[in-house]
């Protein structure tokens, strides 16, 4: 078969010396870090929509980038090429996993007959691929925000037929999610959520949207699907505001409906820091209600304000992020989805490579530095050190709820006056991070 990324090399290890750009500088697949290879701890996927389809239009102006593989866009014969240069593409950076929405692999036609009907013929295709190549589905999605039916949400649109096409859209992302053996299915609800309240009944549509991911866990479950549903966060953008604001809003929505045994939640750093949260926090979140499921590995630009899906290259955000995850004990049916494009002007498919480098390597270097700050032991037993007034006496009992309000004030009182607590130490600890990030790797 014709190459279509000729003259770009599969994309090897050579260390941090190297000055070939085309080559990993911190992701070793093999290396053995915290226990296993990082291949293991980093399912690296590849997100159809930004590497395969997105061609760099923005508000302002149209196309940089040539998607078109040799073949006409919005064709079936385009879908094929794009099959196969996402095969090629991962089979040269190593990346075993992707993730799709149903119209990122083919052309949507006005009848959603048809477009079923283009859905299962190219998954045939896809499946072969898989087989021939021992590449996985990370997770699937059905688009639900794009299509002009959806300007009022899916889910929570005020129109029923509307929400019958979400319903189609969804189950058919399903079959296709079983088919190719994925692990995982999305609902970003990017149109869920409203402009006004002047319009809108918010309770209703929560109720609604609440309604659909039930059907979509009866239906996934009666077609064999055992993997995790996930919601992934984000607090605006499109709409102003949206239902599942962050991780925390997330799970109390799960929880309030009765969805929390079948969904995780698939965190984006972009989204969380649109949510004035760190990545970080929202891992935390995630991780400490045990509901860590998958990864949207990207960055933003906390200077411009929207979801930029920005390669990430912050590295120091990359080490938390996998320090969290490590702390977690890894992310079980998830992995690194690089829902991430390159900036308009990187429009070759060099860049393509570059970019997919960078966010390999950052997340690789993460994952080194923060199993070194663990292994190091300083921020962790600083933490428990912190914590050891609840370890005995009077701290012990509250911590068992053994004790009742009216012996707390007893105490206090007998006290008269306690001691300030023990010092934060935070400029400490983060030049703890500091000098473990910068030594010599
Ligand atoms: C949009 C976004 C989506 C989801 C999948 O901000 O992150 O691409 O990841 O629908
Ligand atoms: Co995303």
């Amino acid at each position: 078969m014709n190459e279509i990324f000729s003259g770009l090399p599969k994309i090897s290890y050579e260390g941090p010396d190297s000055k070939n750009p085309l080559s990993f500088k911190f992701y070793d697949a093999d290396r053995i870090i915290s226990g296993k290879p990082m291949k293991e701890h980093l399912h690296f996927a590849m997100a159809w929509w930004h590497n395969m389809c997105a061609a760099g239009t923005d508000m302002f102006g149209t196309v940089t980038a040539d998607k078109s593989f040799g073949s006409v866009l919005g064709t079936m014969e385009h879908a094929y090429k794009k099959v196969d240069a996402a095969f090629e593409f991962m089979n040269k950076l190593g990346v075993d996993y992707f993730c799709f929405h149903d119209v990122d692999l083919v052309p949507e036609d006005e009848d959603i007959k048809v477009t079923n009907r283009r859905l299962d013929e190219i998954s045939v295709y896809i499946a072969e691929k898989m087989k021939e190549n021992g590449k996985k589905l990370l997770w699937g999605t059905a688009n639900l925000f794009s299509n002009p039916r959806y300007m009022n949400g899916a889910g929570s649109t005020n129109s029923a037929d509307v929400y019958c096409f979400a319903a189609a859209q969804i189950k058919k992302a399903l079959d296709l999610t079983v088919r190719l053996g994925g692990k995982g299915y999305v609902f970003w609800g990017g149109r869920e959520g409203y402009e006004t309240l002047l319009n809108t009944d918010m309770k209703f549509e929560q109720e609604n949207i609440a309604n659909l991911m039930r059907l979509a866990v009866d239906y996934g479950r009666s077609i064999g699907f055992d993997g995790d549903f996930y919601i992934e966060p984000k607090p605006k953008e499109p709409m102003k505001h949206q239902y599942d604001f962050d991780a925390a809003t997330a799970i109390g929505f799960l929880r309030q409906y009765g969805l929390d045994k079948d969904f995780k939640i698939n965190i984006e750093a972009n989204h969380a820091t649109l949510a004035g949260h760190t990545f970080r926090h929202e891992l935390r979140v995630a991780a400490m209600n045990g509901m860590l499921g998958s990864i949207d590995a990207n960055q933003g630009d906390l200077l411009l304000g929207w979801d930029t899906d920005e390669f990430p290259y912050n590295v120091y955000e990359t080490t938390m992020c996998m320090y969290e995850v490590l702390k977690a004990g890894g992310l079980k049916n998830g992995g690194f989805n690089f829902d991430a494009k390159t900036r308009r002007p990187s429009n070759t498919y060099e860049d393509m490579f570059y970019a997919y480098i960078l966010g390999m390597d950052s997340f690789a270097l993460g994952l080194i530095k923060a199993s070194e700050i663990i292994e190091d032991g300083r921020v962790d037993s600083f933490i428990k050190e912190r914590y050891e007034s609840y370890e005995s006496g009077i701290g012990e009992k509250i911590r068992s709820g053994k004790a009742t309000l009216k012996e707390l004030s007893d105490y206090a009182e007998k006290l008269g006056k306690p001691d300030i607590p023990s010092s934060g130490r935070q400029e400490y600890l983060q030049s703890i991070v500091n000098s473990i990030l910068f030594e010599k790797n």
